[in-house]
């Protein structure tokens, strides 16, 4: 008995021995990627900023960039070694380089489990990426009318604000509802947008992959696959959506093949747009039904995460400041062109807002997470070899928050977008064709990356800005808002990769009174 229990502690050391001799081999293979410490010093400063990085990454990212600048730096995390590119070159490249080399899809998989949390056919079959990329971007003008109804409709029954009384809203569920709501009337269409089982599911799913990921990314990654599955609630998501909406899918899937793709009243929705495009084996009703499932959970999040940040701020301002300029120009541009679609460009004030705080407010102090698919390694345009298998990522809060990219980075300055538009139109030599791609909300570059930038810049941000722009102008059209606490912002909730606005934090509302 001792002596086995003797073999299995040396057998146990071997191996330990082995691990870290291939580790010492390996790192010195790195050793030109220059690793960049917190305050911890001395031998164990790794281990200590690998524990700490959940807390500390907003800090390590921005002395990395400061040290670094225009290069790659790395740092330590529990069970890998984090690259971060930085400068606009490196992130654009980033930006731009074939799946085949930088996987996008390994990527997403460190960030949320998505193999477990989400379902893997999902990444061998995306086709939903299209139906986001083209059916819906290009369906906004028609269908902006039922975005504008569910606005309406769903301020009214989800803030239930009554009469000039302030009444306290918790911001963040309120808004995933909000969001849900109006997301799945373009998803899924009337009746089913606004049954309350429905879009909690939907949210639950969201909230779910998101905090099971967390969950599953601390354990080390060979166990990831083995209990993973059993810390998601994927299923019974998957479970209840199938009850719910399996019915209605099942139902267009039989039209469909009864009457063609052309029948009269076919629904302009996200099913018709991923029915269309489904390849055979894909055109079941289990496979529409997770393919809506993995949208909401795509867009619920981050718009909603997007509209809170930008409330927090809006709040703590005096209203002369920016929110009765954007009540004047909302006002102005619906009693001249209604409210559509169009109208929406008119808004620069509006628009620059929503830009500033996205920029403000960055999603994470990284971003663009990918992965080295090539065995002999990517060399970058600056000489620097990243490792196969390494996991890249860029400094996408720093981006953010350098002098170089913007005047007075540390301060939010809500309408500076909209100042650089007008001064250009100004100028003589002005290019119209130019101010379309110029700094609005959808416009992304690697100065701006709350959207991602390049091959994977997110495909719904032009669905997600038309609709936090209608929304806002709702919002400072019919209703008045201020901080709980005069001037304060609720702090920001930072975890990991994850800066996310504070999940407790409320805001006044009340209807508007003048
Ligand atoms: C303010 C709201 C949103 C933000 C901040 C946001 C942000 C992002 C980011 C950062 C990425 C990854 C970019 C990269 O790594 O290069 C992404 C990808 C994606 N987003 Fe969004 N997103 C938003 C809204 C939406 C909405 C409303 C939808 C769907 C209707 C959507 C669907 C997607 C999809 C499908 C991808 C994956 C793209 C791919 O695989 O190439 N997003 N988004
Ligand atoms: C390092 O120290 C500075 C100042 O003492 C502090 O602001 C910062 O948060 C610390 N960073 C880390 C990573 O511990
Ligand atoms: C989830 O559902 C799949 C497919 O029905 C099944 O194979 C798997 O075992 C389930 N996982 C859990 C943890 O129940
Ligand atoms: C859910 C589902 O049926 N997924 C299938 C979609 O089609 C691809 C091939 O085109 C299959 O590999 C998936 O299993």
């Amino acid at each position: 008995m001792a002596e086995t229990q003797a073999l299995l502690v040396y057998g146990a050391l071997a191996v330990a021995g082995l691990l870290a001799a291939r580790q010492v081999l390996r790192d010195r293979e790195l050793a030109h990627i220059p690793i960049v410490h917190g305050n911890a010093t001395g031998l164990l400063a790794s281990y200590r900023d690998a524990l700490k990085f959940d807390t500390d990454a907003p800090d390590l990212a921005q002395r990395g960039y400061d040290l670094y600048p225009n290069g790659v730096f790395r740092l330590s995390r529990k069970y890998l070694w984090q690259y971060v590119v930085t400068g606009k070159k490196l992130v654009k490249e980033i930006g731009n380089i074939p799946e085949e080399t930088l996987s996008f899809i390994e990527g997403v998989e460190e960030t949320i489990q998505s193999r477990i949390t989400m379902g893997a056919e999902l990444q061998e079959n995306p086709f939903h990426l299209n139906a986001v990329r083209t059916s819906l971007t290009r369906n906004l003008h028609t269908c902006f009318p039922d975005v504008r109804d569910e606005i309406v409709c769903a301020f009214n029954d989800v803030l239930d604000v009554q009469g000039s009384d302030w009444k306290a809203v918790y911001v963040i569920p309120t808004m995933m509802n909000i969001v849900a709501r109006i997301s799945n009337r373009l998803f899924v269409g009337l009746p089913l947008c606004r049954n309350q089982e429905y879009l909690d599911n939907n949210v639950k799913y969201t909230i779910g992959v998101f905090s099971s990921a967390k969950a599953i990314g601390k354990l080390p990654p060979f166990l990831r696959p083995i209990l993973g599955p059993w810390m998601t609630t994927k299923n019974q998501s998957f479970d209840v959506a199938m009850r719910l909406l399996g019915p209605l899918v099942a139902d267009r899937i039989r039209k469909d093949d009864e009457l063609g793709p052309e029948w009269l009243g076919r629904p302009n929705d996200m099913i018709s747009w991923l029915l269309d495009i489904a390849d055979e084996s894909n055109r079941t009703v289990e496979g529409i039904v997770l393919r809506i499932l993995s949208v909401n959970m795509a867009a619920i999040h981050t718009s909603s995460m997007a509209f809170t940040h930008m409330l927090y701020s809006l709040a703590t301002f005096p209203p002369s400041e920016y929110f009765l300029p954007m009540r004047a120009e909302a006002e102005r541009v619906v009693a001249s062109s209604g409210w559509t679609k169009a109208a929406l460009g008119e808004m620069h004030l509006i628009d620059s807002f929503l830009r500033e705080s996205q920029r403000f407010s960055t999603n994470g102090p990284l971003g663009m997470n990918r992965r080295v698919m090539k065995r002999e390694g990517l060399v970058l345009s600056n000489g620097v070899r990243l490792p196969y298998g390494a996991h890249v990522c860029v400094a996408a809060r720093p981006m953010h928050y350098d002098p170089g990219n913007y005047d007075d980075p540390d301060v939010f300055d809500g309408f500076r977008f909209a100042r650089e538009r007008q001064a250009q139109r100004t100028d003589a030599n002005f290019d119209p064709s130019k101010e379309v791609f110029g700094r609005q909300m959808i416009t992304t570059g690697p100065e701006h990356l709350p959207f991602g930038t390049g091959k994977h810049a997110c495909p719904g941000r032009f669905f997600a800005a038309t609709e936090l722009k209608a929304m806002l102008a709702h919002l400072v059209i019919n209703y008045d808002v201020k901080a709980e606490v005069e001037g304060v912002r609720p702090p920001d909730d930072i975890f990991g990769m994850r800066i996310s606005p504070n999940p407790r934090g409320k805001v006044l509302l009340r209807k508007r009174v003048d």
